[in-house]
């Protein structure tokens, strides 16, 4: 590769660890933390799912790549511009039950974290008994669920009709691949009693949905 951005692209696609910080502290001279990984590692990660959808990769080869992304966005977390002063509020997130995949929950927590709030970031495969034990604990005020797969997006709809049954009406933001914003705003939506459930397209989209709640 001749560019620092093509070559830190490839290290995720090869899930090649190697070195990788001596790039990554290169890159960041020319680039902002948060663009790296918006801007370069991320279409590393597009290209590994369009080869593992396409038959083209293994999983083991695609769990390197998920670990390679997951230690860059480590390595980046802390140079990454925070927000100090008061918590503005707490948000319970979550990958809901049956589903692994957690890259996005976490940069979404990162990104939550870093603008001022207080995230309890219950891990992955969460049932709903979970996340809503976990909200009452920390009187949160939003719950997020993230989910990857296809099956994932009719967890979520089912959280809600349960939600709707048990009379919550925390708002809940949905987030991950495999959602589209008519699925939240109609299925969704219905399932939850009409309740307060918005569409988080990307991280910064989580962040702009946590401020309206809270102001
Ligand atoms: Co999996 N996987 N995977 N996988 N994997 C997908 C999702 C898939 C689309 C790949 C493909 O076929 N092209 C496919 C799903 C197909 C489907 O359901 N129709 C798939 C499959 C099939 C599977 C397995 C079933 C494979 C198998 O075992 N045979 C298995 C599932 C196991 C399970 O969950 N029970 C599996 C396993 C894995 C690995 C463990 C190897 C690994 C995950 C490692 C980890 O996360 N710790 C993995 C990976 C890496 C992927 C792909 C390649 C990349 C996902 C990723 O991290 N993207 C993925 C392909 C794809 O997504 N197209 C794929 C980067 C990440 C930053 O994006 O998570 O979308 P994303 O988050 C975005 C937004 O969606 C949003 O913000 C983020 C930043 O912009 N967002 C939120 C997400 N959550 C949010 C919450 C919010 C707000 C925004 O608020 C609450």
């Amino acid at each position: 590769p001749d560019t620092i951005e093509e070559c830190l692209k490839l290290r995720i696609v090869d899930g090649d660890k190697q070195g990788l910080e001596d790039d990554l502290a290169e890159a960041m001279r020319t680039h902002a933390p948060l663009a790296i990984i918006n801007e370069i590692l991320l279409d590393g990660m597009k290209v590994v799912g369009e080869l593992f959808g396409a038959g083209k990769m293994q999983l083991p080869f695609v769990l390197q790549s998920a670990e390679t992304m997951k230690r860059a966005v480590a390595f980046l977390e802390p140079h990454m511009e925070k927000v100090e002063g008061q918590e503005k509020g707490t948000i319970v997130l979550a990958t809901v039950k049956g589903d692994v995949h957690d890259i996005g929950k976490n940069l979404v927590d990162i990104i939550l974290t870093n603008n001022g709030y207080r995230v309890v970031n219950l891990g992955i495969k969460q049932p709903l008994s979970a996340i809503l034990e976990a909200a009452e604990t920390h009187k949160a005020n939003a719950i997020g669920m993230s989910g990857l797969l296809v099956k994932s997006t009719v967890i979520m709809r089912e959280n809600l009709e349960e939600m709707q049954r048990q009379q919550v009406r925390l708002p809940v933001f949905l987030g991950g691949a495999a959602l589209t914003r008519a699925y939240v705003e109609d299925d969704c939506f219905k399932a939850y009693g009409e309740g307060p459930v918005a569409y988080a397209r990307d991280a910064f989209d989580g962040l702009s949905l946590m401020d309206k709640v809270v102001t």
